[in-house]
């Protein structure tokens, strides 16, 4: 097996301290798309920017949506997260980013091994599916479990610096998301846009 894979010797981290982590890292006006529910909450309470965008509504679009982005944006650095859960619900997001080769892009998953905000059900990443082991086999060489915060830390360096898509795996708590993102789908579009310098503020 791939010395890579989780072998359970994986920290048990925390989403909010593991992204606050991430955030504290960004200087060069990075965009950083939050998936549904917690790892949005989490991205609001960890730090603000213009250039973060908060999915509301459906599992599974901050990659696909982060992909757009680094296409569009192909010099900017492009971060992602995404729970397990919504991970799991659009598999398919790995492979085309494999196929499509961003530079700039790198998927953060946080894995709790359940469906946290829906009463904590668990997903087959607690058991049968290892993230890393199917993002390795979607094409994304460059997909690693993080093993502590400061190893998250190193693999966050080493994906400022890749020229191929990266993902960092991470085993997390069942705490909840520390904020609320405020849930104005327009309003977080506009201000997105605007932080990318794309759009006027309204
Ligand atoms: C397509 C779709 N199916 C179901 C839901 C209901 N739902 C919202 S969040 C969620 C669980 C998300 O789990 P995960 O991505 O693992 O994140 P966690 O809550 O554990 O942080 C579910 C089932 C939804 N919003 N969209």
């Amino acid at each position: 097996m791939n010395q890579e894979l989780n072998t359970g010797n994986t920290k048990i981290m925390n989403r909010f301290d593991v992204t606050s982590r991430l955030i504290a890292k960004l200087k060069h006006e990075e965009a950083v798309i939050g998936g549904i529910g917690n790892t949005n909450f989490d991205l609001w309470a960890a730090g603000h920017r213009p250039q973060n965008f908060y999915m509301l509504g459906s599992m599974g679009l901050a990659f696909p949506i982060a992909l757009g982005v680094a296409l569009a944006q192909p010099d900017r650095r492009v971060f992602a997260l995404e729970g397990d859960g919504s991970l799991l619900m659009q598999l398919g997001a790995l492979s085309t980013i494999a196929a499509m080769k961003p530079k700039n892009l790198t998927m953060i998953v946080m894995d709790n091994g359940i469906y946290q905000i829906t009463g904590a059900q668990p997903t087959p990443a607690a058991g049968v599916a290892d993230i890393v082991a199917i993002a390795i086999g979607s094409g994304l060489a460059s997909s690693a479990w993080a093993a502590d915060e400061e190893d998250f830390e190193r693999l966050v360096d080493d994906a400022m610096a890749a020229t191929a898509p990266s993902l960092i795996a991470v085993r997390i708590d069942d705490k909840p998301g520390v904020g609320t993102t405020r849930r104005d789908p327009v309003q977080i579009r506009e201000r997105f846009m605007h932080g990318l310098g794309v759009r006027q503020p309204l």
